[in-house]
């Protein structure tokens, strides 16, 4: 099961750009199907040391990493929240993400059109900000006049919601996103149905020139400090031509600068964090995988992710530790030592488990 995570942005911020060098190495997936002017979606592998840790132990098998899924979103202009441009567009594909990847132009280039003349970070980002505001507002308000019907009535879940709806249309109405606003998971739940925009997490992706990070990108630093968010800069261009490389060619080219990884790979790793999930790994049968669920999974959910019929014919999870098995190399040793754990339907997967699953 794949995170769907969305790039947002202003026309020429690089978004385009970035999904090209994140799912270079992913497989196209298929274009949204209530699209007319298809959102593009692929895949990105989630690189993962350890599961790079797991599968040297199993070097025979073949490693699976969990993987995210990004839409590249229609560029965004002032005015999308009443419909201009491919606004409506736009807040349809940005409502079915879990989480916004928040593209900000930070090269200058003559040659590159800006939608507002020139780049201005602060003012870019509000231009974004502010139509997604607009965009809760109004869907808050339309249902604000839905329940006030049923509340009228007298009925008392309602009289509730609309307690609630009053509160964050006041706050939204002062330009406080509600990622920001004080909700209980009850109102969360509440508010699944209408899957408010402002509350999907963010992360700031500064698209840097070739050149690296700049005065532009250090506003992204400052502004999403105070915002509580996360940033990440991406030499865009850069990234999305050596992503293309044969690996060797790629590798050779990092080693040359004195690199470490892509950037795109820690953009990955970033995304990831801004969701509450935990990674669990399996290497039974020819392959070494990583899977994900939410944080609070029991075993019998986790192993449903497997196969679905896991869930039914749960008997019992094995659960051992990655640094057991690299200290005792086998799963025989690691047994003959008492280091498997047996769960039951009642265990909630940790973040980093490597799980066997018994099923009946
Ligand atoms: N100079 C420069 N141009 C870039 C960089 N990243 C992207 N571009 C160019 O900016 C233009 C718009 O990029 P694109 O990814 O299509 O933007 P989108 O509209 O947000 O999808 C393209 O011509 C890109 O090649 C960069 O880091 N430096
Ligand atoms: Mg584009």
């Amino acid at each position: 099961m794949s995170r769907t995570f969305g790039l947002a942005g202003l026309p020429n911020a690089g978004k385009s750009t970035i999904f090209n060098a994140l799912t270079a190495a992913g497989a196209k997936v298929e274009p949204y199907p209530f699209s007319t002017l298809q959102a593009q979606k692929g895949v990105a592998p989630v690189p993962d040391p350890r599961l790079d840790r797991l599968h040297a132990l199993f070097p025979e098998k073949k490693k699976v990493p969990t993987t995210i899924e990004v839409v590249d979103i229609a560029g965004l202009v002032e005015g999308a929240s009443r419909g201009e441009g491919l606004g409506n567009q736009f807040l349809a594909d940005i409502r079915n993400v879990e989480a916004i990847l928040h593209v900000v132009r930070c090269f200058e280039d003559p040659d590159i059109a800006h939608p507002m003349g020139e780049v201005d970070v602060v003012r870019d980002v509000e231009v974004v900000e502010t139509e997604l505001l607009l965009k809760d507002l109004e869907t808050l308000e339309g249902r604000r006049e839905r329940v006030s019907k049923t509340a009228r009535i007298g009925e008392k879940e309602a009289k509730e919601e609309l307690a609630l709806l009053e509160r964050l249309i006041e706050s939204l109405k002062q330009g406080i996103p509600l990622r920001a606003a004080t909700i209980s998971p009850e109102e969360k739940e509440k508010l699944k149905g209408i899957a408010p925009l402002t509350l999907k997490p963010v992360l700031f992706v500064a698209n840097v020139g070739d050149e690296g990070e700049n005065e532009h990108s250090q506003k992204v630093a400052e502004l999403a400090r105070a915002r509580g968010a996360g940033w990440v800069a991406i030499r865009g261009r850069l990234e999305m031509e050596l992503s293309e490389l044969p690996e060797e060619e790629r590798r050779a080219f990092l080693k040359e600068y004195g690199l470490e990884g892509l950037a795109v790979e820690r953009l990955v790793r970033e995304a990831y964090r801004l969701l509450s999930v935990v990674t669990f790994y399996t290497f039974v049968g020819p392959e070494v995988r990583a899977w994900t669920v939410p944080a609070g999974t029991k075993a019998p959910e986790a192993g449903a992710v497997i196969h679905t019929d896991f869930r039914d014919r749960f008997v019992l999870a094995e659960i051992m530790k990655l640094e057991d098995l690299e200290h005792y190399r086998s799963e025989k040793a690691l047994r003959e030592a008492g280091k498997v754990v047996r769960a039951g339907r009642d265990y909630v997967v940790q973040d980093g488990d490597v799980i066997h699953f018994i099923v009946a």
